[in-house]
């Protein structure tokens, strides 16, 4: 779809400081459609706007009644810090006072103010952005944990169920819609010899938090002067689910230094180093709400969320690439190949990754 002669007049449906001036498709999502609005003449501000993906997310509303929820609590708990707009932003409201605009076709829009001096990365670069990604992402669980009711809505109902993630997939190998089982087929055996992993998390009884859900390297903005983290973005899984869940996301994103499409598997490895920092990142916000049977479980976590990537990624090769945004037919299978690739090198390093959680 192309929305570009749009963006202007939907820019124009919020409270924007200044006229527009341009915008620019944005970031490397797999998800929304993301611009950078920039307005204003002389004194100049900068946005981002983004079309929800309402194919993936079937209750928009749901969606931005949490994200407002969360965005509040987060600069209550903020507010007064030095730069609090930059640790906390708020949504910008539409001109209705809303905090989304519908146009005539239906599509959800919101804008968030663009954070300045900050960046995302697609791949991580040193055990210090390790550390300093996880801190964030703790630290956001950490500012969630008395998040007043009602229960946030499950925006994506059973996200990180990875037994049913397990089930779509053999739903998608039964149907073969776009008939690729054929060149899948060792990835498909692959699944199915490691299906025993699925129920690690659901059968240990963990505590329910409000968690992040996609708590992948480039969903936290990075200061370009400390390489601290700023802020955590992309709130729309933020719901109800497991803190390992948050953490196997974090290893499997944040301890391989290959591309997620990397096609060349002999650099999909986890690095030992950067689980280090992860890890000690993580506990450096987390430690005091973590309980002990959350801290026997973060070395499989990863493992856990590594496989269920790939498990997402292989059905969604064999159902003609409708949910994650591609740039060739293939990429969602060599996304997958890449994490079951990591998948294994997580668990080969099993017991020093336990090692090391027991020592600190
Ligand atoms: P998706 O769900 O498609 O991943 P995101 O909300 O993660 O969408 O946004 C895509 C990218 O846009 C992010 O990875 C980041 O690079 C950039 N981005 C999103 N929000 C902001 C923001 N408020 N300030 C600066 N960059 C942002
Ligand atoms: C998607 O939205 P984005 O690109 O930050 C996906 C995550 C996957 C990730 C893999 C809502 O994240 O679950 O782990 O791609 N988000 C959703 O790159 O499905
Ligand atoms: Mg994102």
């Amino acid at each position: 779809m192309n929305f570009k002669s749009d963006v202007r007049a939907i820019a124009g449906r919020f409270q924007l400081a200044g006229e527009f001036l341009q915008a620019e498709p944005f970031g490397s999502g797999h998800i929304n459609d993301t611009w950078r609005a920039t307005t204003g003449h002389g004194i100049r501000s900068r946005y981002i706007l983004q079309r929800l993906n309402a194919a993936v997310f079937q209750n928009p509303a749901g969606v931005m009644e949490n994200i407002s929820r969360v965005t509040a609590h987060l600069g209550e708990k903020i507010s007064g810090a030095p730069d609090a707009a930059r640790l906390a932003p708020a949504l910008v409201p539409a001109r209705d006072g809303k905090s989304f605009y519908r146009d005539a076709d239906g599509n959800w829009w919101r804008v968030f103010p663009f954070i300045e001096r900050t960046r995302a990365v697609d791949v991580v670069e040193s055990p210090a952005q390790a550390f300093a990604a996880a801190k964030a992402f703790g630290n956001f669980q950490k500012l969630l944990a008395d998040l007043p009711a009602p229960r946030l809505h499950e925006t994506i109902p059973d996200f990180h169920h990875t037994p049913k993630r397990f089930a779509a997939l053999e739903k998608a190998v039964a149907a073969d819609a776009c008939n690729r089982a054929a060149p899948a087929k060792p990835e498909i055996e692959f699944a199915l010899q490691n299906k025993a992993i699925c129920r690690v998390l659901l059968a240990a009884n963990l505590p329910g938090r409000v968690t992040h859900n996609d708590t992948k390297i480039n969903n936290v903005l990075l200061d370009d002067a400390t390489g601290e983290g700023v802020c955590v973005i992309d709130l729309d899984t933020v719901m109800p689910g497991l803190a390992l869940y948050d953490f196997g996301d974090m290893v499997r994103s944040m301890t391989n230094p290959a591309a997620e499409n990397e096609r060349d598997l002999s650099k999909v490895e986890m690095q030992f180093p950067l689980f280090e920092a992860l890890l000690r990142g993580y506990l450096s916000s987390a430690a005091d709400f973590l309980t002990p049977a959350e801290k026997n479980l973060l070395p499989v976590s990863g493992q856990l969320i590594a496989f269920e990537l790939g498990l997402r990624f292989l059905t969604d090769f064999l159902s003609g690439d409708t949910y994650f945004k591609v740039t060739h037919a293939g990429e969602n299978l060599d996304r997958c190949r890449a994490q079951f690739k990591l998948f294994e090198s997580i668990r080969r390093q099993e017991s020093a990754m336990s090692k090391l959680v027991a020592a600190i």
